[in-house]
């Protein structure tokens, strides 16, 4: 793992001084405007590297995609549709066991969906995924090799990486002074206190669960009854100080200031921090933290349904995803982290400068960062998290 992140922060230096070499800055172009320093294009064009050769007639007209909140520029979509004349249905999930009990329920009618790592092991074992047809995956190339065949897929039999990122404390400046540095921030009542009911946690039985752990001093995974019961106090003591437990607009709020703190994912931070598109406009004071206890390292993959009607259009649509360009745009309106070497190569400097900040991992972070695992012990999140929130 670390070596992948290595390279992956060498190519985010290797792209700090290409860009550095042709000025760094915005330009003037000779008709006087200013040029953006980057080469991402804004409208989708077939890579050079796509070489798929899409049989049209094989294509559907729909295509359903049940995705994270915030987590696709939707002007994507448009393109894909123009394209290939597939309209994408995009449903919305904030945690993967909500998205879980939809799928599990059957005839979802879902193709495509973005389960994260441990969810993936739990899909593909519980028989809910399609095995992939790697031939219809040429950009599967451009992935990063140090970010497949991870431990939740072996081989990538079931799932592509679509983006991956870090959990830890977005925080207001203008509030903090000090700045922030551990979980303390979160849990510690004589700390919440001064913020109560302006701070939120990820509903999210693994994500709040892991930072109490972290908190204590245990691994995100660890499930001993002593640990789990001391975890499970220290959330229902931190209840009644919660705003709410919110996985859905933790960005908005950050960036209205109805937050001051949450516990977030480092790209509805980053959304926070420059805004969302069209949608809303960012906090330049919002700043994330990996607390120096520890956090999570995740990445969301795409997965094709074992029912669904659509494969092949849903490959279709995957192999677009990765498509560098389109890869770049999309890891810049919505902020997480893109597996896609090629993609983060043609990212601009603003997005890379706030990388460096703390909105990707350094090596000296990685070393904090732990993956959740899938194991018999771990499905017990599930009813200590119904009976923390039923608190
Ligand atoms: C985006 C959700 C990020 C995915 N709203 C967390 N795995």
């Amino acid at each position: 793992m670390l070596k992948g992140h290595t390279r992956f922060i060498a190519l985010l230096l290797i792209g700090l001084f290409a860009l550095a070499a042709c000025g760094g800055q915005p330009t003037a172009s000779p008709g006087g405007a200013t040029a953006e320093p980057t080469t991402a294009p804004a409208t989708a064009q077939p890579s050079a590297g796509d070489d798929l050769q899409v049989d049209r007639s094989r294509l559907s007209r729909e295509l359903r995609f049940f995705n994270w909140s915030d987590y696709i520029d939707p002007s994507i979509l448009e393109d894909f549709e123009r394209e290939y004349g597939v309209r994408v249905i995009v449903d919305l999930f904030d945690a993967n066991e909500d998205m879980l009990a939809k799928v599990r329920a059957g005839r979802s009618g879902y193709d495509i969906i973005t389960p994260s790592d441990y969810a993936v092991d739990i899909m593909w074992r519980e028989g809910l995924l399609a095995k992939l047809d790697k031939s219809l995956l040429p950009n599967l190339k451009n992935i990063d090799p140090d970010l497949l065949d991870k431990y939740f897929d072996p081989g990538n039999v079931y799932s592509v990486p679509y983006m991956y990122g870090i959990t830890g404390i977005a925080y207001n400046r203008q509030f903090f002074p000090n700045g922030v540095d551990s979980w303390a921030a979160l849990f510690d009542t004589t700390q919440i206190e001064r913020y109560r009911k302006q701070f939120s946690m990820l509903d999210d039985e693994r994500e709040s669960f892991g930072a109490a752990l972290k908190y204590l001093g245990y691994s995100v995974n660890e499930t001993s009854p002593e640990a789990l019961r001391q975890a499970q106090e220290l959330l229902i003591a931190q209840k009644p100080f919660l705003a709410a437990y919110n996985s859905s607009d933790v960005n908005r709020k950050l960036a209205s200031g109805e937050y001051i703190i949450a516990h977030s994912w480092s790209g509805a931070a980053l959304q926070a921090r420059n805004g969302l598109g069209s949608e809303f406009s960012g906090n330049p004071d919002i700043v994330f933290v990996i607390p120096k206890e520890g956090g999570v390292i995740w990445m969301d993959n795409m997965v094709i349904l074992a029912d669904s009607p659509n494969a092949y259009t849903a490959h279709v649509f995957m192999n677009f995803l990765m498509r560098p360009d389109i890869a770049a745009r999309n890891a810049e309106y919505i902020g997480y982290l893109s597996p896609n070497v090629e993609a983060i190569k043609l990212l601009p400097q603003e997005i890379i400068d706030l990388y460096n900040e703390g909105f990707a991992p350094n090596e000296e972070v990685l070393k904090r960062l732990e993956w959740m695992v899938r194991n018999e012990q771990t499905s017990a999140f599930t009813s200590l998290w119904t009976a923390v929130k039923g608190e």
